[in-house]
């Protein structure tokens, strides 16, 4: 391995395909890029081609509030999500680059009695599975974010919350940038702006992909591509429950750092951090109808400032400076579809929906182990495709963040 002095700045020109790689992986995000990561460091797999339409880390990872927690509902998801928390906390170190990982405390607010009984039950499986969660009453929050309005203008008062102390925020270009140097220092080609057109079969076998830049023969395909997934699982006729639905976001300018929480409400359907940089990210829930687009819109802005001002009044004197939005792939419980596929050789890593950045690095790692063993990692079988046809859902939608 080099040192990270002797690391390129920018990867090289694009280089023609080969003919052939044993793994093609489509999505050059986050996920894919740490799945090429896994597979070369923990498997000694190397003729990996990672294929991108655009550019690396360009669709969901660079698009997300960049959230990071594990205070899931389901004891699947809990495990799924600590394994990655604790993967996270050791990036920067793995990379020999700072991926700014900053532990702010996650709140969950709840506004009802119905949502404080949510959050309780939240805790509950949390607790039993090792995870420091607690439901904490409005003098808590107060202390650790004295300057919300916990009236909330008088229209829903906070009644209590779920406190998830090691929630915390990361820089989401660096996840993805730091993966695709480790990947490419050991040997993994990077192919930015190479749309896959098609996928060869033969049988029930993957033989390759199309792209717009020719035919790859290989013998694993695996997508991971979040908001293109119908896209890319309609070229095998493959059924999945995914629908998609427009996420969006937003930044402030920036202002001093003044919070240091990360402050969500199910019940406003808002979320808002401090980044590094000043600025407020923020959030809503998706976009009320099924949409394969990631244009913003002036209704997004509109709504959740409105909440967002019930919540933070003095934010109404604060200027919007940019505003996005990313297509989410939402399954029907609200968990990932992750795994092989009933086709030989094609594996799914999608249904990421609105959680997907903080499951980076155990869907590379799962991911990863799955396809070197052809078999699905423990950690996902519970995320397996056959489970919406065995009735063996997996649902999350009560720790979906806000409603859905
Ligand atoms: O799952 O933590 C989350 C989340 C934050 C914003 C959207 N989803």
């Amino acid at each position: 391995l080099k040192s990270s002095h002797d690391e390129p700045r920018f990867f090289p020109e694009s280089r023609p395909l080969k003919s052939h790689y044993d793994v093609v992986i489509i999505g050059g995000g986050g996920h894919g890029m740490a799945c090429a990561y896994y597979l070369a460091k923990e498997h000694g797999i190397t003729n990996v081609a990672v294929l991108e339409q655009g550019y690396i880390g360009g669709g969901n990872t660079g698009r997300n509030t960049t959230i990071v927690r594990s205070n899931y509902l389901t004891p699947e998801g809990v495990k799924f999500y600590d394994t990655s928390l604790k993967l996270f906390e050791d990036l920067s170190d793995d990379f020999d680059l700072n991926i700014f990982y900053s532990t702010r405390g996650h709140f969950t607010l709840a506004h009802t009695d119905s949502a404080l009984r949510t959050m309780r039950w939240r805790a509950e499986v949390n607790k039993h599975h090792g995870i420091d969660s607690e439901v904490v009453d409005r003098d808590f929050i107060a202390k650790e974010v004295p300057y919300m309005d916990l009236d909330c203008a008088g229209h829903s008062p906070v009644m209590g919350a779920l406190y998830h102390a090691p929630g915390a925020v990361a820089r989401h270009d660096a996840v993805a940038w730091g993966y695709a140097r480790g990947a490419y220092n050991r040997g993994v080609e990077i192919h930015q702006r190479t749309r896959v057109t098609g996928i060869r079969t033969q049988g029930d076998k993957v033989t390759g992909v199309e792209t717009d830049r020719g035919f790859v023969s290989c013998n694993k395909v695996v997508s991971m591509v979040a908001g293109s997934t119908p896209r890319i699982t309609s070229m095998l006729g493959l059924d999945t429950p995914i629908e998609i639905f427009p996420l969006q976001a937003c930044v402030s300018e920036p202002v001093k750092p003044f919070m240091d929480t990360i402050v969500v409400s199910g019940s406003l359907h808002v979320y808002v951090s401090q980044s590094s940089r000043g600025e407020m990210v923020m959030g809503a829930s998706v976009d009320p109808s099924v949409l394969h687009s990631t244009r913003s819109s002036f209704d997004f802005v509109e709504g959740l400032t409105d909440k967002m001002i019930d919540l933070f009044p003095f934010m109404s004197r604060m200027k919007v400076m940019r505003q996005w939005a990313g297509m989410s792939d939402i399954t029907p419980d609200f968990a990932p579809i992750m795994g092989k596929t009933p086709i030989e050789g094609f594996y799914l890593d999608a249904g990421w929906g609105t959680w997907g950045f903080k499951a980076t690095p155990v869907s590379g790692k799962t991911m990863a182990w799955t396809l070197a063993n052809d078999r699905n990692h423990e950690l996902i079988e519970p995320f397996r495709l056959s489970r919406f046809t065995d009735f063996d859902l997996v649902g999350e939608k009560g720790a979906a963040s806000v409603g859905h």
